[in-house]
């Protein structure tokens, strides 16, 4: 079909951060771009600060917006998740003609979009839930996005997106993840190892400092070195940033001046509430959301410090421990409980794609997180190798390369959790993470034992080691065992 040249190739809708910044990716690329903001403010300041970086056709209302698009109509929606996102679905598919796209960029939970997908299919227009990673710098130059909707619409789409995604080594981090809600699904799960590996960072922060008695600059360099090798990544560099950033008002590191409450926008939470549906223990994850929710509680934090009993406790030197040993011994820590997290966010990606039937390769998911969102780091290549070497792993851990790193590991790991318990210091995902790892390799769990306490209180029965079937013990008579199935 032959349109005019003066149409857009693709619109977005939602000229805040997120939004202005793919429309001047997009328009950089050589792409024209219909924008349009709710109020026109957004889009006069984008048309005037950056109208010259590409071809713009800014609309004032939603009709001209979709007038200005070439077919099948293609419009990323960028607005507050929630209430505001269905507001603008429903306008732009009362504008827009069977066969056109609608894709949510925004960061929609993905029952919403399981919801949504469904309203627009039956109303004849396909629905697309991306999540895109990156924050407002990906957005401008490179994200990470894992789009989802039915395969037909990632023809048309594919090749825009891919064309504003990061490359790394020449490859695009975006790809078709899988049906309805398996984009968001994915990028929901993206975010939550990003809090657990931001949390593994914060813990071996808390160590160097206040195990090791390090300043915040020598951190920054122990942090640097560390970006040089298995843990080089975008959150240990701009941990290093932030470690060397020095307050202009007071002189102090800004680390010291910075309120030690961290905040959560909720896909942390959403990715525990999930894995708790699926049965899956994102235990690093949960411990990390867990730790932001705990350092919010401020009364209940002042109320404690100072106050609450200490038990004994020791130091490094009281320990006789060597400082420069004591560092590796933090960075293997961390290295082995982020593997943890990463294992466990496969695994609850795994099985929220069979309880869907999304069909995710997870081996797409470690290509396109390489570049461009916020947990890029070098081992995902690792992680794409195992995947390659057995799509079929029952965990990454027992990838052979990453359980040979867990045994160059595994000694330090316990040293660093016992020597934090010893000195009174907090590492939750430290400590949950090596819990999580012994309860995994382990022969037995007190599994049995509970097991044993249901069926005592609640006649729930027991499963035997010697032969099939359900039994209980009948406690409260003469405690012999029946077979119940
Ligand atoms: P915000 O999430 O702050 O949303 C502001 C935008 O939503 C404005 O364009 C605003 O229009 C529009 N909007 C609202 Br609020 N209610 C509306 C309604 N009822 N109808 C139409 N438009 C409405 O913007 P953002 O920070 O750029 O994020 C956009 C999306 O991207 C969100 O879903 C966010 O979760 C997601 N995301 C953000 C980041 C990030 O780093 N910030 C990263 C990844 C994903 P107005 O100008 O008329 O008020």
């Amino acid at each position: 079909m032959t349109q005019p040249d003066s149409l857009a190739q693709i619109g977005v809708v939602g000229l805040a951060v997120m939004g202005s910044n793919l429309a001047r990716n997009f328009a950089r690329n050589g792409h024209t771009v219909a924008v349009y903001n709710r109020s026109a403010g957004k889009t006069d300041a984008l048309i005037a600060e950056h109208g010259s970086e590409g071809r713009f056709i800014p609309s004032y209302t939603i009709e001209d917006f979709v007038a200005s698009l070439e077919k099948p109509r293609r419009a990323i929606i960028m607005v507050q998740a929630g209430a505001a996102t269905d507001a603008v679905i429903n306008q732009l598919a009362d504008a827009m003609d069977p066969g056109d796209i609608i894709i949510d960029g925004g960061n929609a939970l993905y029952t919403d979009t399981i919801r949504r997908e469904k309203e627009i299919s039956a109303r004849g227009l396909h629905f697309v839930g991306a999540g895109i990673s990156g924050g407002e710098e990906g957005a401008l130059n490179g994200p990470s996005i894992m789009p989802g909707g039915p395969a037909e619409s990632y023809k048309s789409l594919g090749p825009l997106l891919e064309s504003i995604a990061a490359k790394v080594d020449g490859t695009p981090c975006v790809t078709h993840i899988g049906p309805d809600g398996a984009g968001h699904f994915v990028k929901m799960v993206h975010n939550g190892i990003e809090y657990a590996d931001m949390q593994v960072i914060g813990e071996a922060y808390h160590l160097l400092r206040y195990a090791a008695g390090m300043e915040p600059a020598e951190i920054a360099e122990v942090f640097r070195e560390w970006n040089a090798g298995d843990l080089d990544s975008y959150l240990i560099g701009i941990t290093a940033e932030v470690l060397s950033q020095v307050d202009a008002e007071t002189g102090k590191p800004l680390i010291d001046v910075i309120v030690d409450e961290a905040g959560q926008k909720g896909t942390g939470r959403w990715t525990v509430k999930a894995a708790l549906d699926l049965g899956i223990p994102v235990t690093g994850i949960g411990e990390a959301v867990f730790a932001r929710a705990l350092s919010g509680a401020t009364a209940q934090r002042a109320a404690a410090r100072d106050n609450l009993p200490t038990g004994t406790l020791s130091t490094l030197a009281g320990r006789g421990v060597d400082r420069e040993a004591f560092v590796e011994d933090v960075r293997r820590a961390l290295f082995a409980s982020k593997l943890v997290a990463y294992a466990q966010g496969f695994d609850e990606i795994r099985a929220g794609s069979d309880e869907h039937n999304w069909n995710v390769d997870p081996r797409d998911l470690a290509t396109i997180w390489r570049g461009g969102c916020i947990i890029r780091a070098k081992f995902l290549n690792r992680i794409v190798e195992a995947y390659n070497e057995n799509p079929d792993l029952e965990s990454l851990l027992l990838d052979p390369y990453f359980k040979g790193e867990l045994g160059t590991l595994v000694d330090s790991w316990r040293r660093v959790v016992v020597l934090a318990t010893e000195l009174g210091l907090p590492v939750p995902v430290f400590a949950s993470s090596l819990s999580y790892y012994d309860s995994l390799r382990a022969e037995r769990l007190p599994a049995a034992l509970i097991q044993g306490q249901r069926d005592f209180f609640g006649a729930h029965t027991y499963r035997r080691l010697d032969r099939e079937g359900s039994f209980h013990t009948l406690w409260s008579g003469d405690r012999t065992e029946v077979r119940t199935d």
